[in-house]
């Protein structure tokens, strides 16, 4: 798959406390870093998200007197799984992970800021009405095809992916730079959302390969253009005047 100049790249919740040793940590979460700073580079434009709770937090187990974390409660707005205390504003956990070197991000986009409703997409709250403000940024800044790393796959990634659907964004998820929470079953049921929604699902590989072909080609191209302008010669006079007895060619 080819990048092209109105594609983004939006890399989701790369927080402390996703990876491991953090409040809420992803299996092997930090091992997305590397994919991303790899693909990053291609992109014209990068966005990045925050899981960003006050205190307080609604999604919180510790909010809801003898509830734990990982159950699910109903809530006003649907079913709600209830998780540790995760990515308090301000704290360490909610830090992006050291290694995450993004400087060239055009947005940080917080979510999950309202006390009384949690937000896994960063296009809408779980409400799936309230929006966070991304897609008028997107659409105002002609960025059309959105590509998808981070964490978690089956919840904040999947949901942001659906919803860019819904809203008409063409949505790309790169599959080896996310990692997965997997909770009851939720990497299948979200896959078979993929599909339903028309999610593509790719690995980063499939844009580094077409990326490598290009600069190959512009290579041979520019090498052709340098060797017929006399400005070098190719390798084809060497090889012929090899070919024609005249010694190891210099
Ligand atoms: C997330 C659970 C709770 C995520 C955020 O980033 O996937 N998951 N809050
Ligand atoms: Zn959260």
């Amino acid at each position: 798959m080819r990048i092209e100049s109105d594609d983004v790249l939006i890399v989701i919740d790369v927080q402390n406390d996703f990876c491991p040793g953090g409040a809420l940590e992803v299996p092997r979460g930090d091992e997305v870093i590397a994919p991303i700073l790899c693909i990053a580079p291609r992109f014209r434009h990068t966005v990045l998200t925050e899981d960003w709770h006050p205190a307080n937090h609604i999604s919180f187990a510790a909010s809801h007197p003898g509830k734990k974390p990982f159950e699910t409660i109903a809530l006003a707005y649907g079913p709600q799984t209830l998780w540790p205390l995760h990515c308090v504003q301000g704290t360490a956990g909610a830090d992006f992970h050291p290694r995450l070197h993004l400087p060239q991000a055009e947005l940080i986009l917080r979510k999950g800021f309202r006390p009384q409703i949690d937000s896994y997409s960063a296009f809408f709250e779980n409400d799936r009405a309230t929006p966070t403000g991304l897609a008028g940024y997107l659409r105002e800044r002609g960025l059309t095809r959105v590509f998808f790393a981070g964490l978690a796959y089956d919840f904040c990634v999947g949901y942001s992916a659906l919803d860019a659907r819904r809203l008409g964004f063409p949505a790309v998820i790169l599959r080896d730079a996310c990692r997965a929470i997997d909770l009851n079953g939720s990497v299948a049921a979200m896959e078979a959302e993929f599909v339903k929604a028309g999610v593509a699902v790719i690995e980063t590989a499939q844009i580094l390969d077409v990326a490598a072909r290009e600069n190959a080609e512009e290579g041979i191209r520019q090498g052709l253009a340098d060797a017929e302008s006399g400005r070098i010669r190719s390798a084809k006079s060497f090889f012929d005047e090899f070919e024609n007895g005249h010694g190891t060619p210099r």
